[in-house]
This record gives C-alpha cells, sequence and structure tokens, in this order.
C-alpha cells in the first residue's frame, strides 16, 4: 500500500520464526507481538493489517496526491468516498478476510510453509474452511471484477495477500478461475 501510493518507507523484518515478534523490543512497540507494524515519523504506531490499509487509504484521500480521472500514473481511490453503501462493503470485505479467510487459508498455508506440526484432522478443517471462504470470493468475482465493483479498493490489497499464495496451503487453485483473473488484475 505504500508503494502503491508512492509514500517513501523503511521495511524492518521481524520474524516469528525467530522469535523476534516475541522480543521485549518489539513488544514494547505492539503488545500483541504480531507483525505488520506501521511506524510512522512522529512516533506514534499502528498494528493489524487492515487498521493500516484503512488509515493510509484515509490518508491518501485526505491528502487528494490522486484522482479517479485513470489518467497515466493516477492512482485510484483505495476506499470508496462517495458511497456509504460501497464503503461498508469494504469494509465487510476487510472483516471476511479477518474471520473467514486469514485464519484458514494463512494458517495451513505457513503450517505447510514453516513445517509446524498440526494434527491431520485439524489441517483437513483448515482445508474445508479455507475452501468456503475461496467459494465466497469466486462467486463475488464471477460477478464484478473486483470485489466492491468496478474499481479496486482496500479489499482487494487485504484479500491478495494470502489469497495470492493459497496454492502453497495446497488449496487447489484451478477450482477458481474468477479469483485467478482477479489475481492478475490486482498484480
Ligand atoms: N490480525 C492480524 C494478524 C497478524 C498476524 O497473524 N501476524 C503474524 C504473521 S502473519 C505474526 O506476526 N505472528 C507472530 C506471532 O503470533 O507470534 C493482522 O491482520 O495484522
Amino acid at each position: 500500500m505504500l508503494r502503491v501510493l508512492q509514500i517513501p518507507y523503511e521495511y524492518t523484518v521481524k520474524s516469528f520464526v525467530d522469535g523476534g515478534t516475541k522480543s521485549p523490543n518489539f513488544l514494547d512497540k505492539n503488545p500483541n507481538g504480531q507483525v505488520p507494524l506501521l511506524e510512522l515519523e512522529d512516533g506514534q504506531r499502528l498494528a493489524e493489517s487492515n487498521a493500516i490499509l484503512l488509515y493510509l487509504a484515509e490518508l491518501q484521500q485526505k491528502e487528494q496526491k490522486t484522482t479517479t480521472s485513470g489518467g497515466d500514473g493516477d492512482i485510484p481511490f483505495l476506499l470508496p468516498r462517495g458511497d456509504a453503501y460501497q464503503r461498508g462493503l469494504t469494509y465487510q470485505w476487510l472483516f471476511f478476510e479477518q474471520y473467514s479467510h486469514e485464519p484458514a487459508v494463512a494458517v495451513r498455508r505457513a503450517n505447510i510453509v514453516f513445517e509446524r506440526p498440526c494434527p491431520e484432522d485439524r489441517m483437513q478443517q483448515l482445508l474445508e474452511k479455507g475452501h468456503s471462504a475461496l467459494t465466497v470470493m469466486e462467486k463475488q468475482l464471477s460477478q464484478t471484477p473486483f470485489l466492491v465493483g468496478n474499481e479496486m479498493t482496500i479489499a482487494d490489497m487485504a484479500l491478495f495477500a494470502y489469497t495470492h499464495v493459497a496454492h502453497e496451503g495446497e488449496y487447489d487453485m484451478k477450482l477458481y478461475p474468477n479469483i485467478e483473473g482477479w489475481l492478475q488484475r490486482v498484480r
């Protein structure tokens, strides 16, 4: 999001694999011990990926840096501006990401990629829950090019994150042709 909005930033890796997210220094910054964490120049901090996306999307609107005109180099507003219902739909997908998608797709993928031990029946549950979430996305994306309609929003950014690596969690993405097309558009 920072790169898309052309906001200069420094990126620091804190790995949960080697305990970096649970170090006393990091816990001082985010007591919840998780990445991502956004640190602003004035020292203020913000955790939770979707809170960060919303904050930056509001910043984009406040600073009016970009326009929706679609000209070269323009970036559409990533949080719908005029229409409260469209904004509501954006929030709907952000909450869906946190409750229905990430806890299955990201967790199953992490168990496989980072070789975390997990009982087989739990892995099966994660597979089924993840497929349910992907099916919901597939249905929407068979109707509209982006999750909230014709324009890309932060809902697409939030859900791109773990959907584009869902195959690493052994989700068969061939089942979801509309998601595949959407991944290309968001990319
Ligand atoms: N709800 C949070 C979840 C963040 C999260 O799960 N972060 C993981 C890595 S993807 C983490 O930092 N885990 C370290 C830990 O729990 O120790 C968000 O969307 O930002």
